[in-house]
């Protein structure tokens, strides 16, 4: 029997759902997802394991217009893995009109050899006659080996999916170890959690001012307890007085709901020690977002 592998990517806009179906993929919590644009920043592998297959999905950040250094390095990192990868899925979300925010996914991959696979997104929203009008629509600005409709959300097609993506595995190692579903360190996992509940507690611009880092963990395996400290950074003194919120309401609502959802992943008691501390203009300074882990 020869082993089958391959790395593949899900690229795409912002908020299609790219990391609602990796986690789908994985049948679990891997890459945080929240209803807003611009929600993963960084790279994320998941690995899904066979007995005689391994696929190694690589979530990246949404393909957007854009100019601060921040969002560069985000848009740059997504269209790296193109070159990385074996198997290119692009990911598009239903509800949309013209998918212009495509072209330069698509200008990046002309030419490529690589299998390139459209995924329809959100088929659950949308009204299904729209389907077929889509698909052909995309096929005529593609090559595409296939367009597929999915609901990462609901895991329709997704099975189909996997299945499609496997039959196009070519002979290769096990890249990974087995047991091995992510590339993640355990404080970037948790300094994503914590990201992810800015994203839910905060409004309009401030959950994007934002950056986590871990400094500090300390498991007490007898107590089955997990001791996290970790700090918010913000961009400006006033954006921290949010943050922080009227007699710290704001930070213990965001502390409280990242260690459910902490206690949750890691299965043991959670101590979550939240400080927020002002990186001037973080964003735009590639040295400053190098310290934070962008
Ligand atoms: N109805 C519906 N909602 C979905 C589906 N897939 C994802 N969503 C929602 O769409 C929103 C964005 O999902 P994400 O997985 O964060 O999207 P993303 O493409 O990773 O976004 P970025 O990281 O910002 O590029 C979330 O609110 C998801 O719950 C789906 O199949 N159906
Ligand atoms: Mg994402």
């Amino acid at each position: 029997m020869t082993f089958l592998s391959g790395y593949i990517a899900i690229i795409g806009p912002p908020n299609v759902g790219k990391s609602t179906l990796l986690n789908r993929i994985l049948g679990k919590k891997l890459a945080i997802v929240s209803p807003r644009p611009q929600t993963t920043r960084n790279r994320i592998l998941g690995i899904l394991n066979g007995a005689d297959f391994q696929m190694v999905f690589m979530d990246t950040p949404g393909i957007h217009n854009t100019r601060t250094a921040l969002h560069r390095s985000m848009v740059a990192s997504a269209l790296a893995a193109l070159n990385e990868v074996d198997i290119v899925t692009v990911m598009v979300q239903m509800d949309q009109e013209k998918h212009m925010e495509l072209d330069p996914i698509l200008n990046n991959l002309k030419g490529t050899r690589k299998p390139c696979l459209l995924l329809i997104n959100k088929i659950d929203k949308g009204p299904k006659e729209r389907l077929l009008p889509m698909i052909r629509g995309f096929q005529e600005r593609f090559p595409f080996e296939a367009v597929l409709p999915i609901s990462a959300l609901k895991g329709e097609g997704v099975g189909l999916l996997v299945d499609e993506l496997k039959s196009r595995l070519e002979p290769g190692p096990r890249f990974f170890p087995e047991d091995m579903e992510t590339d993640q360190s355990e404080a970037f996992l948790i300094s994503e959690i914590i990201r992810e509940k800015i994203y839910y507690h905060l409004k309009q611009e401030l959950p994007y001012s934002s950056a986590v880092t871990v400094e500090k963990i300390d498991e007490d395996i007898r107590k089955g307890l997990l001791s996290i400290s970790a700090r918010i950074h913000v961009e400006t003194v006033s954006q921290k007085g949010i943050f922080i919120g009227k007699g710290g309401r704001m930070i213990r609502a965001i502390g409280r709901s990242a260690r459910m959802d902490l206690e949750r992943v890691f299965g043991v008691h959670v101590y979550l020690d939240l400080m927020v501390r002002v990186e001037k203009n973080w964003s735009r300074d590639t040295r400053a977002m190098r310290r934070l882990g962008y």
